[in-house]
């Protein structure tokens, strides 16, 4: 070969590097990620933080909704092995029950990042890691919220009524004993009817009719898992003929704009914060995953509280 042909096939070469290593470099990340569903404000607010997060991003998403049904979620999960994306991240409904497809995405060598919820599984091997809120703590904040409002009136007795959230989800299975935990020895604080209103404002509505119909006026306190039930009780309680916020107190887990504006309204007096703002975290994360660096097993999120009092003046820095 001579001395310029050698040259020559060098700067090809390299002219064939450069092409090809910016244009792997470039390559999106495909994440799929499967969502609980559309169940409530908080939820619209999480959604659309992952949609523009992976945008800004440029990872490539693929979004499915799961509308609350754990079958569903296993579903998109193995379409997402079969896809061969780079991450799978998913929000699980429930707790209980995802050994079976968790083992496969390990066994097709693709990373699972848990926002939001926890799974419960004895191999932790199976999650990379877990994103997402202490919903014991926000349990116990609203507990300890009605304990020193209780130390205000002495003597008074309390009959609380508890809606929880989705039967075995974490959020559920968490703020009912954070709450518990609270409230525990306390003789004025006693929840006399505790049920699920699926965390929606039309299933917290129908349980909150039942209750006020067999307790009738006998119910001080409501202690809603989430706003939009809570909401949906708010209705109920206005339809019974009774002030919420007033006849009845009322606190509830999230913080969403709906809960500022009752409070606004005098109509509800504490939410605890859950933030569902994840999508940046997430998609730092899966970026952080694939590229082989070591990332926490846990990643917690900061939360407030808010009361009536604040409702105001925090309303305008609200972002969901
Ligand atoms: O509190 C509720 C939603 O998992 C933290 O799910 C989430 C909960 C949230 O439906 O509003």
């Amino acid at each position: 070969m001579t001395f310029t042909r050698r040259i020559l096939l060098c700067a090809l070469a390299s002219a064939a590097a450069a092409v090809s290593i910016p244009a792997l470099a470039a390559k999106p990340l495909t994440m799929g990620f499967s969502q609980v569903g559309a169940e409530s404000e908080w939820r619209t607010a999480n959604t659309a933080s992952i949609k523009d997060a992976a945008k800004k991003d440029g990872v490539n998403l693929k979004f499915a909704d799961a509308q609350q049904k754990q079958e569903n979620q296993v579903k998109a999960i193995r379409s997402f092995i079969a896809q061969k994306v780079d991450v799978i991240a998913f929000s699980p409904v429930v707790e209980s029950g995802w050994e079976t497809v968790l083992r496969e995405a390990k066994a097709a060598k693709i990373p699972v990042i848990l926002t939001d919820r926890a799974v419960n599984v004895t191999d932790k091997s199976l999650y990379v890691t877990f994103i997402g809120s202490d919903f014991v703590l926000e349990g116990r904040h609203a507990g300890e919220w009605l304990v020193a409002q209780a130390a205000k009136n002495p003597g008074k007795k309390y009959n609380i009524v508890e809606l929880q959230g989705t039967v075995g989800s974490a959020p559920a299975i968490d703020r009912k004993a954070g709450f518990a935990d609270a409230i525990k020895g306390n003789p004025a604080l006693t929840v006399v009817r505790s049920q699920t209103g699926d965390f929606t404002r039309a299933k917290g509505k129908e349980v909150m009719e039942a209750f006020l119909k067999a307790q009738g006026k006998n119910i001080d306190v409501l202690y809603a898992h989430n706003d939009d039930m809570a909401i949906g009780a708010i209705q109920a309680i206005e339809e019974a003929g009774l002030k919420p916020g007033k006849d009845i107190l009322i606190v509830s887990i999230d913080g969403v704009k709906g809960a500022f504006e009752a409070m606004m309204a005098g109509k509800l007096n504490v939410t605890v914060e859950c933030n569902p703002l994840l999508g940046p975290q997430l998609m730092q994360a899966a970026r952080d995953v694939v590229a082989g660096k070591p990332i926490p097993k846990r990643i917690t999120t900061v939360e407030g509280i808010f009361p009536a009092e604040l409702a105001a003046k925090e309303f305008p820095n609200r972002r969901y």
